[in-house]
């Protein structure tokens, strides 16, 4: 900073007096040492990160046969932690991947951070969600909404993992911190199996006269219904940054399925080359199947199979096609940033 004169020394000082004055009455004035209230770009603490399958199948193989399932206790799961954060994957959510075994459960219980199972392997599981039932096999998404109860049991023969995705850093932002154990250790299923999945499954067809819901009244997005419905629109003009994406919507509105955490499947083609963009809010990647790359800032991750990529705020990233066609999963925040007014994107000039 540039001190032009002995006015300039006076006003400083006489800011720190008023401040040593203010302290005991909790108030405080803007030093001119002080951090910026506002830059002109987002400053990101949260980093870009590639996780390999290589290095995370062992640890899952490990952490399934050396660490406990206690009833009432935390999952068993290894969290995919960002170096650049205190905690979370992204610095609104966490990521995990949660270990299951055969005859093992899961034991009943709600919290306020809204949650998402996408199934990585195996078959077998079921999660009891409020009620209601679901089969939980490779490839399939279940909601676990804000404070609806969920048990998870494994009747398979196999080890299983799926994903775990939970607003868990806006909710301790906002210190809505609730949770609550159920008082047995799995819920009783509801007369009416699949109550909303009969409802609003098809996508298209529903009860007439339900224009709006507290919350997305959809639990399950099968993969067979998913990736039917990907590989139409495989047959539309490629997207410039992303070949070919759908997202998951709320039946009833269009809207994202959960209020703070969109999803979205993507395939992205040999050959293809996307465009960059870069945009408010984080996003993790899963890759189902394939390989390719995603250049993000000046680095670029070449991934395959079983890996996962975390994108941090307001960095350029694009993806590329690899020798196989690709199958991604993505989790992101947009609607909290969309719902707040803070969303923003900016796309790579087409040269
Ligand atoms: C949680 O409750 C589940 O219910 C999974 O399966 C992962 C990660 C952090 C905190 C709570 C579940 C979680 C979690």
């Amino acid at each position: 900073m540039q001190l032009n004169s002995t006015s300039d020394h006076a006003e400083i000082e006489a800011r720190r007096k008023l401040q040593a004055d203010l302290e005991r009455f909790h108030c405080r004035v803007h030093q001119r040492d002080d951090a910026p209230v506002f830059t002109r770009e987002p400053k990101v603490d949260m980093q870009s990160v590639h996780w390999r399958w290589s290095d995370l199948e062992p640890l899952l193989q490990r952490l399934g046969r050396e660490v406990a399932l206690a009833a009432d206790g935390p999952r068993r799961t290894l969290r995919l932690h960002n170096p650049g954060l205190e905690r979370g994957t992204t610095n609104t959510f966490w990521a995990s991947i949660q270990v299951i075994n055969p005859g093992e459960v899961a034991t009943a219980h709600r919290h306020t951070a809204n949650a998402l199972r996408f199934i990585m392997r195996g078959n077998g599981a079921w999660t009891n969600v409020d009620g209601e039932r679901y089969p939980m096999n490779e490839g399939d998404l279940v909601l676990t909404p804000a404070w609806a109860f969920h048990d998870h049991m494994h009747e398979g023969e196999e080890p299983m993992i799926w994903l775990d995705v939970l607003d868990l850093s806006i909710m301790h932002m906002m210190r809505a911190t609730f949770f609550e154990p159920y008082p047995q250790p799995e819920q009783p299923t509801d007369i009416v199996p699949d109550a909303g999945l009969r409802r609003f499954g098809s996508g298209l067809m529903a009860p007439p006269g339900i224009r709006s819901a507290p919350t997305n009244p959809l639990l399950p997005y099968s993969a067979a219904m998913a990736q039917r419905a990907l590989h139409e629109a495989a047959g539309l003009p490629p997207d410039p940054f992303d070949d070919v994406i759908l997202e998951y919507r709320n039946p009833i509105d269009g809207g994202p399925t959960l209020r703070t955490m969109a999803q979205a499947l993507q395939l992205i083609r040999p050959g293809f080359e996307g465009r960059a963009r870069r945009n408010t809010g984080s996003k993790v990647y899963y890759v189902m199947r394939g390989n390719g790359s995603t250049t993000v800032g000046d680095r670029t991750f070449d991934w395959r199979q079983g890996d996962f990529m975390a994108i941090a705020p307001w960095t350029w990233h694009s993806h590329r096609g690899g020798t196989e066609e690709s199958m991604l999963f993505q989790v992101n925040d947009l609607p909290t940033l969309v719902a707040l007014g803070y969303y923003r994107e900016e796309v790579e000039a087409v040269s």
